[in-house]
């Protein structure tokens, strides 16, 4: 460290929607035919262009990931749309160390957050701008955009935490967010 010098951070926030500025920033976006398999209609799947983009994450890792002791910073945005009656979803995850919890708040654009137990209880949290919430640890996490714009989450995590797909790959979430009579209901799906 530089004695004494005063400096800019390498990276800043646009705080209309949350995208980050500067280095070092990573990119990564999740097309529908990479993550088809998470939805519950098939067939519907099938009738969407496979290269449709339905959520992107920028992010800030300012440690390595793994490093204990860090933080990392991300803004997650899904766009709007649904697979049959389901909408356009994240693929979800338990943390690799699976006692590391993280925060989320919503930026813009309304949604749910859809937080499973490891006994496969899952309940939603209502995401919109300003809304605030706690992942505790041992909890699966997924975003849903049930509005008709781009939902735009920001989030802070420990850069130790990591991320356990194969969990859900698996056995999925135990109840799925699908539109009915035009509202989000949670449908039980425990297995
Ligand atoms: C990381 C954090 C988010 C998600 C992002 C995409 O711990 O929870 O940055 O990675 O919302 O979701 P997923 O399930 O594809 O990683
Ligand atoms: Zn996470």
């Amino acid at each position: 460290m530089k004695h004494l010098k005063i400096q800019r951070s390498p990276v800043e926030l646009d705080l209309k929607d949350f995208s980050l500025k500067g280095e070092p920033i990573t990119y990564q976006h999740r097309i529908l035919k990479d993550i088809a398999s998470v939805f519950l209609d098939q067939e519907a799947a099938k009738s969407i262009p496979p290269e449709t983009i339905v959520y992107h994450v920028q992010s800030w890792l300012p440690v390595d990931e793994g490093t204990p002791g860090g933080l990392s910073f991300g803004t997650s945005t899904i766009l709007s749309g649904q697979v049959g009656n389901e909408y356009f979803m994240t693929k979800g995850h338990f943390h690799s160390l699976s006692d590391r919890a993280e925060f989320y708040w919503g930026v813009q654009g309304k949604g749910m957050l859809i937080l499973m137990d490891r006994e496969r209880n899952t309940r939603a949290e209502e995401v919109y701008p300003g809304s605030l919430h706690y992942i505790g640890g041992e909890i699966a996490h997924r975003l849903a955009n049930t509005g008709s714009e781009n939902l735009v989450v920001g989030a802070c995590w420990p850069s130790d935490a990591g991320h356990d797909y194969e969990e859900i790959a698996v056995n999925g979430f135990s109840a799925r967010l699908l539109e009915i009579d035009g509202n989000p209901v949670l449908i039980d799906c425990k297995k």
